[in-house]
């Protein structure tokens, strides 16, 4: 190592760079890997929660991100009862009349309600991501991957469609909907 800097110095005089050359092409290294950084986290979007008429303060941000584990689905939701609170991919990406319009549950294989990791996609719809956990200040964080969802075209992408939030904890086995109430927040994946 020490010979190569030596090396590498002796080459520098060689080509009369300066110590300020050296410092920009530093400085391009490093700028050339803040880009990359960049590029890795295109594959994360970042998805606004809004509050319907049943609960108009609820507000959250969620950050879908593809990882090599699957989605990684993180996020912190405030001003929502203490305790759980149904959330899911519905198919629709849109959140008016209440979020009626997202419309039911993102479900590409046509199957039953359930919940997505305990009962994967052949018992469970893609949207069944479970229950988030609002603690006494109203504050649900969460952070949860998801094997087999995907921001990528395929019949799994949930880009596009929306996140609901619900009055009401899902049971997982109410069909076709966890029997988790009102739709109390809303936001549309890849809609900001
Ligand atoms: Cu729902
Ligand atoms: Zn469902």
């Amino acid at each position: 190592m020490f010979k190569f800097l030596t090396r590498y110095k002796s080459l520098l005089k060689y080509a009369s760079l300066s110590a300020a050359t050296t410092a920009t092409i530093l400085t391009l290294t490093l700028a050339n890997y803040s880009n990359h950084l960049l590029l890795a986290q295109t594959s994360a979007l970042q998805t606004t929660i809004s509050g319907t008429s049943q609960s108009p303060n609820t507000t959250g941000t969620v950050v879908l991100t593809e990882t090599a584990e699957g989605l990684r689905i993180t996020g912190t939701i405030a001003n929502l009862t203490p305790g759980e609170h149904g959330f899911h991919v519905h198919e629709y990406g849109s959140c008016g009349n209440d979020a009626d319009d997202a419309g039911g549950h993102f479900n590409p294989a046509g199957v039953q309600h359930g919940h997505l990791l305990s009962h994967g996609f052949e018992h469970a719809h893609g949207g069944d991501l479970g229950n988030i956990y609002a603690a006494e200040d109203g504050v649900a964080k969460f952070d949860q991957v998801y094997p087999g969802l995907t921001l990528a075209d395929s019949s799994y992408s949930v880009m596009g469609r929306s996140l609901v939030v619900h009055a009401n904890p899902d049971d997982f086995a109410t069909q076709p909907t966890g029997n988790s109430g009102a739709r109390i927040g809303c936001g549309v994946i890849g809609g900001g």
